[in-house]
């Protein structure tokens, strides 16, 4: 037929992937000019494909992964089954998976375009960056990530306009974090509503249950989350920032509970240790303040940094609610009135529509 026909292929159907795949069956009734054709899923156990690439239903996806037998094939296997399919592929990786972004640079080599939430595969050395970018380059393939920043916030597109158009970031400060930014306005409102706030590990816990939290809450509380959304912008603002473990971010895991062997062994003990962020609150508070959790990079001076600050209860940082971020690019252009993206900056909904937007864009472009 004259239908454009691009395969789909999804590793990860979690809290965002099943999402996705709402959004996904969604768009091929409104696009009706592409056929998506589904030809692999998988989560870390079970998967569904086809060897002949006959289209795995996108509605019925999820029941078929629960009833599946089929378990996942090898990395190397999948890029080999997608590489011969017999049109264009787009593969969505939906997993916080290290070892799925260390085959960035093969799968794109292969000519599969990628869209992704991940943040991994960008977060990695410098190097990894660069082979990721040119190895797309080399095969026409394309790779898209608004959702490793701020879920469905057009904040890696904006950053591309800007440079791509000549203007230059000097500064970008921000909270960057849909968890730690719910765990403040919680714990720590700029204006009290009465209601007393909870304790910090109840919120924590919470913040769990809405699927704003990595899979791994402790990637949330040490930082590591912002410290990874940082590099990705700062790198796009043109800093070759070597890895998120290279500049300072203060961690919100107790000493004790560092290394204790789960996220949820993590969840389970964090109650002993709510005095820790209580005497943080007490002290902002004796200075009229509220804390904030908050990422900025300079660009002139290459200066990173990630931790916890006090601001004035009239700051818009302090007056964010929910799960938002706020983000301020200050610019050559804009000068010292910052360019502005706040909004919701976590959960399922919002970060499928950054990866189903980035997909919407593959598709015109393969
Ligand atoms: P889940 O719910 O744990 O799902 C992961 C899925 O991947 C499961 O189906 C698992 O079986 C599968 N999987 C894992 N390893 C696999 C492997 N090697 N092979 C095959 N399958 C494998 O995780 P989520 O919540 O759905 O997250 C998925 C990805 O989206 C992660 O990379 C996460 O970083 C990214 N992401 C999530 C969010 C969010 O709100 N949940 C956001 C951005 C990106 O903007 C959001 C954000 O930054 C949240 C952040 N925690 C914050 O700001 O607070």
């Amino acid at each position: 037929s004259s239908q454009h026909r691009v395969f789909i292929a999804i590793i990860g159907a979690g809290g965002v992937g099943k999402c996705f795949l709402g959004q996904l069956a969604d768009l091929a009734v409104r696009r009706p000019a592409t056929r998506l054709s589904l030809c692999y899923i998988t989560t870390s156990k079970k998967a569904v494909y086809n060897k002949d690439y006959s289209d795995i239903s996108i509605t019925g996806a999820l029941d078929s992964l629960a009833a599946s037998t089929q378990t996942p094939l090898s990395i190397p296997a999948v890029v080999d089954y997608l590489a011969a399919a017999p049109a264009k592929v787009v593969l969505v990786d939906n997993t916080s998976s290290q070892d799925v972004a260390d085959a960035y640079p093969l799968i794109l080599s292969r000519g599969i375009s990628i869209v992704t939430p991940n943040k991994k595969a960008f977060t990695g050395s410098f190097k990894h960056w660069q082979d990721i970018f040119t190895s797309a380059a080399t095969s026409g393939a394309k790779v898209y990530h608004e959702a490793s920043c701020g879920a469905g916030l057009p904040l890696i597109s904006t950053v591309k306009d800007l440079v791509d158009t000549g203007d230059q970031i000097t500064r970008v400060e921000g909270i960057f974090s849909g968890t730690l930014s719910f765990l403040f306005n919680s714990f720590a409102p700029a204006n009290p509503t009465g209601a007393a706030a909870g304790k910090w590990s109840a919120e924590v816990s919470k913040a769990k249950e809405l699927g704003y939290t990595e899979p791994d809450p402790r990637d949330d509380l040490n930082g590591m989350d912002v410290a990874r959304k940082l590099t990705i912008l700062a790198r796009l603002a043109g800093l070759p920032v070597e890895s998120p473990t290279s500049f300072p971010v203060q961690s919100l895991i107790p000493k004790e509970l560092e290394s204790v062997a789960s996220g949820d062994e993590y969840l389970e003990k964090l109650p002993q240790f709510d005095s820790q962020m209580e005497e943080l609150k007490a002290a902002a508070e004796k200075e009229g303040k509220v804390l904030r959790y908050v990422g900025s990079v300079d660009v002139p001076t290459q200066t990173l940094k990630v931790g916890l600050e006090s601001f004035d209860r009239s700051h818009p940082f302090a007056a964010l609610k929910g799960s938002d971020n706020i983000f301020s690019f200050y610019t050559k252009r804009y000068g010292n009135n910052p360019l502005i993206i706040q909004g919701a900056g976590a959960g399922g909904e919002v970060t499928a529509m950054g990866v189903t937007g980035d997909l919407i864009k593959v598709l015109s472009q393969i």
